[in-house]
């Protein structure tokens, strides 16, 4: 397990990003907002950005990230401070989230999974015993969560999930079996918040601690996208869980899918985040490539792919902002975070993939952060919910129809 920045190698490149801001959007944010912005901007231009690529290339889970992004505050800043968290406010998250995903996608699934994933259920459905024994640890980056719904043959479909628990007779246990596939943080994680379903075939989570008899948490190797993220399984085989462990606040798939409504608000300005990085490179490389004796930026092609991008990105800039105060207000619809998951996440890959050709060769090079933004999209889009899956929700909110099964 790497633990050390020290393991991996510096780029010898020093981070210049710069947000492109068209519409003056910085004007709706607070000071505070840009001030912890900058914050989280800092540290990743000094911590990670120098060693992003490497451990990209290496595959390697930088797993040193996790007690620092704690530190910063990047846990579920929404939450109340009484539990160890930072009691902000949901743009707040929001820029901390397109800080993290302007570095890397998976630095932002670290973070999202541990905030919205494992610290929000705890908060939202657990005792009061549990948030107190669990947050303040997660909050601090003491201790790694992962969050496992997904399974081997149910992953749009989590409602069929197989896993499942049944009082162990001595009272005080359940015994949990099943497999969970496909899991932020798995290999690294010391809990797992898991959906299984009980003897009544309702769905409930479940606190795993590693290091439970029959419990463990294998590596998916050879991705071509979040390389930088731990991805694995959860399996449980006859694992004896205290009945402590269960949330007692929910029952039903509504349990799993509230969280996922916080963390793909979080992917919103996250995959924004990508396409900001990916346009502000595109831009300062067009201005210094010299091809026919000029720029490329002053070509009509490359400036009709920077127009687009910014276009683009500024839409997704203010729809985002927007979904913001909805949900600082509490009135964002689960169908409304559908929408800017999808829309931005669709349009990142899209800058992605047209600021890579403006790179020309470059661009599949490990010089530049555009082919990593692009592989991991790959990632984003289907993760949380799949384009189509969103397209659904919409196309289900606006008509009334279910056009899912
Ligand atoms: P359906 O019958 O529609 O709903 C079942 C119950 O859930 C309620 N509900 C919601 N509640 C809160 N928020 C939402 N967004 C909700 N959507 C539905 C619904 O009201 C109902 O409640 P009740 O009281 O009547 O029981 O469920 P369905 O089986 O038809 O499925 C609906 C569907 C397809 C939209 C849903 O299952 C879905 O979103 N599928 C996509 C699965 C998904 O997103 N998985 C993500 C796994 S986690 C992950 O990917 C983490 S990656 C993290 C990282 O690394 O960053
Ligand atoms: P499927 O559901 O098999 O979908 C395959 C295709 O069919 C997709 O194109 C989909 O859009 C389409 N499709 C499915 N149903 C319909 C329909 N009704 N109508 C039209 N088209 C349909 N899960 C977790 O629980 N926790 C995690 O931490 C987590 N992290 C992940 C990290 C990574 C890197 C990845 C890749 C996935 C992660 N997931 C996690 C799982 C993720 O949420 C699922 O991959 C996703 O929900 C899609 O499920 P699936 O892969 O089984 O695809």
């Amino acid at each position: 397990m790497t633990t050390n920045a020290q393991e991996f190698t510096k780029a010898n490149k020093q981070d210049v990003y710069n947000h492109p801001d068209y519409y003056l959007l910085d004007e709706l944010l607070s000071e505070e907002h840009k001030l912890i912005r900058s914050t989280v901007r800092d540290y990743v231009k000094k911590e990670l950005s120098p060693i992003i690529e490497d451990v990209a290339q290496k595959a390697v889970f930088p797993r040193f990230m996790v007690k620092e992004l704690g530190e910063l505050g990047c846990y579920a800043p929404q939450l109340p401070v009484e539990y160890g968290c930072g009691g902000m406010d949901y743009i707040t998250y929001g820029l901390m989230m397109q800080e993290l995903e302007r570095c890397d996608s998976g630095v932002r699934s670290t973070a999202s999974v541990q905030g919205s994933l494992v610290m929000y259920p705890i908060y939202k459905f657990g005792s009061e015993e549990q948030k107190h024994k669990y947050l303040p640890k997660l909050a601090k980056g003491d201790l790694l969560g992962c969050f496992g719904l997904t399974e081997p043959n149910h992953g749009s479909d989590p409602g069929g999930m197989t896993t499942n628990f049944k009082p162990a007779g001595d009272g005080k246990h359940v015994i949990l079996n099943g497999a969970k596939m496909w899991i932020s943080n798995s290999p690294f994680a010391d809990i797992a918040v898991v959906w299984a379903k009980n003897e009544n075939g309702k769905i409930k989570g479940i606190i795993v601690e590693r290091g439970m008899e029959g419990f463990t948490t294998p590596e998916t190797h050879n991705k071509w996208s979040l390389r930088a993220s731990a991805t694995g399984e959860l399996v449980f085989n006859d694992v004896l869980v205290p009945v402590e462990n269960i949330l007692p606040g929910v029952e039903g798939l509504k349990g799993p899918l509230t969280c996922l409504n916080s963390a793909r608000y979080g992917i919103s300005w996250g995959a924004l985040g990508a396409a900001m990085d990916c346009y502000d490179t595109a831009l300062r490389y067009s201005k210094e490539r010299i091809q026919f004796g000029k720029p490329i930026a002053g070509f009509q092609l490359q400036q009709k792919k920077l127009a687009e991008m910014i276009t683009e990105i500024t839409k997704a800039q203010l729809l985002t902002w927007r979904l913001g105060v909805l949900m600082n207000e509490g009135r964002a619809t689960p169908a409304q975070i559908s929408m800017a998951k999808r829309n931005n996440v669709d349009l990142a890959l899209n800058v992605a993939r047209n600021a890579r050709q403006m790179l020309g060769g470059m661009g599949i090079t490990g010089e530049y952060p555009i082919m990593r933004h692009m592989m991991n999209l790959e990632s984003v889009v289907t993760y949380e919910g799949t384009h189509d899956i969103h397209l659904l929700i919409t196309g289900l909110d606006i008509t009334g129809e279910n056009a899912f099964a």
